[in-house]
């Protein structure tokens, strides 16, 4: 099949996987890694023995999304939620189900960047919690933000769980919080998930799953380019390969290249690797409450209130816009 095809070679996709690919040293963004088969591989992670954050993050939401709802009084005025990467919702269905009790006019935008998700949601949710105003919107965070603003003018409460936060670095994710603080308006309230700095055996397994399956996680996003780029990784010759630091709290995957070969991509491009050259493919950042504490207030918010697990090891931290 000709590759050649305008849409292929301009796509933003193309332009930061070539971006990456050039760089010295490697890099791929993991925001790529949620195509279907990338998002059924990671519902695969949340349920396997060693990845604990969704259980700590959904006991949090289970046991205390009363207490949430309550510590927010805007709930009580008119308002909207919005769930950055709304996953299957099913964290985030316990609280929307509490503060239906407290207001059953407020709509729900589910942002997500698969679009699969979102359909996905908009079939599932509705039965889940009836009459619910749904408005489900497909693409990046601060983009579907602003569109939901133009939809919406009403107070807001931010969901943005499971520590996706972790997967930008601290400079990234101060420049996330500044940019979505100049998104919302003072009084506006986030709950925002962190996952915290624990035994680093826990956090290394976490990312090195013995059934593998974190492995096939990073390996897909080869083969996406593969078939989405007219690539031809031989994915068999790369290695996943986790790291994590305890001092700086970062859990770093790599992919290494097992040997020296060469990828072409597309028509045009060829990217030549060396044996044990890497790929960084994903960075997971866990955190002191101290260190959010210090991103909540340079994005311009104050922490109100911490929600734990039971072994705390994880943190729903409420945040309000000042
Ligand atoms: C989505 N994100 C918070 C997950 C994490 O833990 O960084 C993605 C993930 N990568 C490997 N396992 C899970």
């Amino acid at each position: 099949m000709q590759f050649a095809t305008a849409t292929k070679v301009n796509s933003v996709f193309y332009k930061e996987v070539m971006k990456g690919l050039q760089s010295s040293p490697k890099y791929l963004d993991s925001k790529y890694f949620y195509d279907d088969y990338g998002d059924e591989l990671f519902q695969q992670i949340m349920n396997c023995e060693e990845y604990y954050l969704t259980n700590c993050e959904m006991e949090i939401l289970k046991t205390q999304s009363a207490k949430i709802a309550s510590s927010i009084p805007a709930l009580k005025d008119n308002f909207d939620v919005i769930e950055l990467g709304a996953g299957d919702c099913s964290k985030s269905i316990h609280l929307l189900k509490q503060i239906f009790k407290i207001d059953n006019n407020f709509t729900f935008f589910p942002i997500d960047i698969s679009a699969h998700v979102i359909k996905l949601i908009l079939a599932d949710l509705p039965k889940k919690i009836k009459e619910l105003h749904i408005h489900g919107l497909n693409g990046e965070y601060i983009a579907m933000l602003k569109k939901a603003n133009e939809i919406s003018t009403k107070r807001k409460l931010v969901l943005f769980m499971g520590s996706n936060i972790g997967n930008m670095d601290n400079d990234e994710a101060i420049a996330f919080c500044k940019e979505l603080r100049s998104n919302l308006n003072e009084g506006d309230y986030v709950l925002i998930g962190f996952d915290l700095k624990k035994d680093p055996q826990i956090i290394w397994n976490a990312y090195n799953d013995k059934k593998g399956i974190t492995s096939e996680f990073n390996l897909n996003l080869l083969r996406r380019i593969n078939k989405e780029l007219n690539a031809d990784f031989e994915v068999e010759n790369f290695k996943h390969f986790p790291v994590y630091n305890p001092e700086s709290g970062e859990c770093k995957s790599y992919l290494v290249s097992k040997c020296a070969q060469q990828v072409s991509i597309g028509d045009t491009e060829i990217i030549s690797f060396e044996e044990n050259e890497t790929i960084d493919m994903e960075i997971s950042t866990k955190y002191s409450i101290s260190q959010t504490n210090k991103i909540a207030k340079s994005g311009g918010f104050k922490a109100v209130e911490y929600f734990y697990d039971s072994k705390h090891w994880f943190a729903d931290a409420l945040w309000k816009c000042v």
